[in-house]
């Protein structure tokens, strides 16, 4: 065993949106934690993943004094497209269901601000330093072992864990077998990520249904565009030049019909394959579970990054009231109630993956249906608009 270091109320794994939310919440109530993150400072910092933030999302992060990137760079968005073979609609979800907006605000500048909010209210952080297990969690003093880029191995002790690094982290790969309850799913279905050095072609999201397969549109900046692809399982990222990549896109989004698309350099290409992976329960003794790291959701509906800093105030809030006031009623339901907005979520994501994928015939004919009540029915409208910008 390499190195002893020394012992902190909580070690957080893991620098995305889940970790640095309750980072940043921990200091704030005095409490002391490190994060641990197993890639470089530059690579958190120019991650590129999510973008649209739920109205929760920004409410948390404006309780806790966290939003001062978000009100400045952030954008109301509250219009979708959908194109179909029918034509095209759109819903005007910021006036139903209960008139909430999304805020496009990219991920990696979220994380961004975050990190200089945790640095700067002197909380410590170890880059480059990848957990590899977590252990002692069945007792009051659990540990972790972790490998630096340079080969160091060292030990840290804590009171609790929280396991903020996404699926395939030390947290999960550390739960012995047999103890916990993994719920998979896999739809089936592929897409292409793309992110473009483009300014967005629509003032809404696009969602494009088509005999080739779904193709989506999602602004991210003034000049960059997320779009999405259909394409088959195993599929490789460079299969497609960028002009046919594109000539396919403007196929799938009837831009004939509708407009042409503004192309640029594709700057990310990243297969997604849409799969759901909840765990349960989400602790295990000292060691709690957070983000993607407690539940993989597809991104069809936008909400893993949603998901994690709701996750991340539940658990700042708990182990605040149990630290501080010696009270362990909402850690113990720490669990259960992350996992019901969870739940709800795939529950969500699962039925937008219906409305935006069809075959064999009988999804074909349920995702048609599915999208003419949408189109048609105001009490369908209200339903989509709350799930869609809630979690
Ligand atoms: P993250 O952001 O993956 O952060 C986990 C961190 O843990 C580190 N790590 C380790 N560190 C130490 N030791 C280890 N053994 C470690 N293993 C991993 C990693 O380097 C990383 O820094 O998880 P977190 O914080 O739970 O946040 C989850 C979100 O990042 C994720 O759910 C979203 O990005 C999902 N997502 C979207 N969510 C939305 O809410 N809205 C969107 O529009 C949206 N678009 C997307 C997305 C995800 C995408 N990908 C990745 C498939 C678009 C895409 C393309």
């Amino acid at each position: 065993m390499g190195s002893e270091r020394e012992s902190t109320d909580v070690v957080i794994l893991g620098a995305g949106p889940a970790g640095l939310v309750l980072g940043n919440l921990l200091l704030r109530s005095g409490i002391d934690c490190v994060v641990l993150e197993r890639a470089g400072e530059e690579h958190i910092r120019n991650r590129a993943r999510a973008g649209f933030l739920a109205a929760h999302t920004v409410r948390v992060l404006r309780r806790h004094g966290l939003d001062e990137g978000l009100r400045k760079r952030g954008r109301e968005h509250g219009t979708c497209e959908f194109r179909t073979e029918d034509g095209r609609f759109r819903l005007d979800y910021r006036r139903l269901g209960r008139g909430e907006p999304h805020t496009v605000y990219p991920q990696h500048e979220l994380v961004a601000d975050l990190l200089v909010s945790y640095v700067g209210a002197g909380g410590r952080i170890r880059f480059d330093t990848e957990a590899v297990e977590v252990g002692g969690f069945d007792g009051d003093r659990p540990w972790v072992t972790t490998k630096a880029a340079d080969g160091g191995v060292e030990r840290w002790r804590a009171r609790y864990v929280a396991a903020c690094d996404g699926r395939h982290g030390a947290g999960r790969r550390s739960l012995p077998s047999g103890v916990g309850r993994r719920h998979r799913h896999d739809h089936k279905v592929s897409w292409l990520g793309l992110l473009a050095e483009a300014p967005p072609s629509l003032d809404a999201v696009g969602y494009a249904t088509h005999p080739r397969g779904f193709a989506g549109h999602m602004a991210r900046s003034a000049d960059v565009t997320r779009y999405y692809l259909q394409c088959t399982r195993g599929a490789s990222v460079d299969a497609w030049g960028e002009e046919q990549i594109w000539d396919e896109l403007e196929l799938r989004m009837r831009s004939a019909d509708y407009g042409p698309l503004r192309r640029g350099r594709i700057l990310q290409r990243t297969l997604v394959d849409l799969e759901s992976d909840v765990l349960d329960p989400l602790r295990y003794g000292s060691l709690f579970l957070v983000g993607d790291a407690a539940g993989l959701i597809s991104p069809t509906a936008a909400k893993g990054a949603n998901l994690a800093v709701l996750g991340a105030e539940l658990l700042g809030t708990a182990l605040s009231d149990e630290l501080h006031r010696g009270d362990p009623g909402p850690l113990a339901r720490y669990s259960a109630r992350c996992l019901a907005h969870i739940w709800r979520a795939q529950d969500f994501s699962h039925w937008m993956i219906g409305l935006l994928h069809g075959s064999p015939p009988f999804q074909e004919g349920m995702r048609r249906s599915r999208m003419r009540a949408l189109q048609t029915s105001r009490t369908q409208q209200d339903w989509f608009a709350e799930h869609y910008v809630g979690v």
